[in-house]
């Protein structure tokens, strides 16, 4: 017999997998999503949140870059300026949409430590809901902040098992799960010590995985680059960090994974596309697909340019697909330093 949730997981893998193309993360919170409006001077209402995703995700072109898109619950039910459900929208367009569960975070203990596990309660009815929606992939983010205590073993422990949790339920009901175990790029730390604490998250991440029995042919890695600390003295190099994360990533994620998709994490636009570029041009062979996962880096610049005002729709939308361009050419290695003068 066909196992069908095996079938529709390996479908989704293949729609979602392809050199030369991303995933947009356009999985902001209210919470996030008003920080970015109150940026340029907008307020936060539940339209001025629609007519953001309508900015980003009716970009003419965006199918030739973006293969998937994870959307935020509040954005499943909402029109494009056409009147045609977001999830809906980006299906024509051959575009998965995808959806983020976890329901953020909250403290744990007295170092500044956060947890996800809220969502995980009542998840297979969610996905249930959400597939009924059209999204057939979901993302889960858990954080790990580096400071003089932290991360914990607790957390390190806590999250593996929680996005092996998740993992594993998405995979049930027929979703492929991205799991996101985010290392902060907040604080003063150097390359060598975001190399450790990612080493250790990824070997634990990977054990909760086999013991929860997740397949990893069907999941998706985004993770964080092995990068100095955003307030660190002499930041390492593009080339160093390409260098780092690629050779971290060889050493400890399984060969039958399908793909990682970097989370940007605070990088600028033009360093995570070169980055993400460097890790293309080393002349190293991956077992995997390796591409991007971005929120900010692909989102930024086109929020600036719209500032909430329909006169800059069109030019904040170019702004937008210039940046999914150069990234879709960085998974190539064919990006270039020159051609952010094109815009
Ligand atoms: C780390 O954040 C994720 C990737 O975005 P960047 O490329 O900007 O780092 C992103 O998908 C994030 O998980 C969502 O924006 C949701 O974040 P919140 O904080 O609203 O849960």
């Amino acid at each position: 017999m066909v196992n069908l949730t095996n079938e529709e997981l390996k479908q989704t893998i293949k729609e979602i997998v392809t050199v030369g193309k991303g995933i947009l993360a356009a999985d902001e919170s209210v919470k996030t999503a008003t920080k970015r409006l109150v940026a340029i001077n907008t307020e936060s209402t539940e339209e001025t949140r629609r007519q953001y995703r309508n900015m980003i995700l009716t970009s003419p072109g965006i199918e030739k870059y973006i293969l998937g898109v994870i959307l935020f619950e509040e954005t499943l039910s909402q029109k494009s300026n056409d009147g045609v459900l977001f999830p809906e929208f980006l299906a024509k367009l051959g575009i998965v949409p995808g959806i983020k569960v976890d329901k953020g975070l909250e403290d744990i203990n007295d170092k500044d430590e956060q947890i996800t596990t809220k969502g995980l309660e009542g998840l297979g009815e969610r996905l249930e809901e959400y597939k009924k929606m059209g999204c057939r992939f979901a993302k889960w983010r858990v954080v790990y902040l580096i400071s003089k205590n932290t991360p914990s073993d607790e957390i390190i422990e806590i999250n593996a098992q929680d996005l092996a949790r998740y993992a594993k339920v998405c995979q049930e009901h027929g979703i492929v799960p991205i799991i996101e175990p985010e290392v902060l790029i907040d604080g003063t730390h150097s390359i060598d010590k975001s190399e450790e604490v990612n080493e250790k998250v990824l070997i634990k991440v990977f054990e909760a995985l086999e013991e929860e029995e997740v397949d990893i042919k069907t999941l998706i890695l985004k993770t964080s680059m092995i990068i100095s600390g955003n307030q660190a003295n002499n930041r390492a190099s593009v080339d160093e960090v390409a260098k780092r994360t690629a050779q971290l990533l060889k050493k400890v994620v399984p060969p039958e994974l399908p793909s990682i998709n970097f989370l940007s994490g605070g990088q600028t636009p033009l360093e995570a596309t070169a980055h993400l570029n460097r890790i293309h041009t080393l002349g190293k062979e991956f077992p995997w697909n390796v591409s991007f996962s971005y929120a900010r880096a692909l989102q930024g610049p086109a929020l600036k340019v719209w500032q909430g005002k329909d006169e800059n729709l069109l030019a904040a939308q170019k702004a937008f697909i210039f940046r999914a361009k150069l990234n879709s050419l960085a998974t190539k290695g064919k990006y270039k330093e020159e051609m952010e003068e094109e815009v």
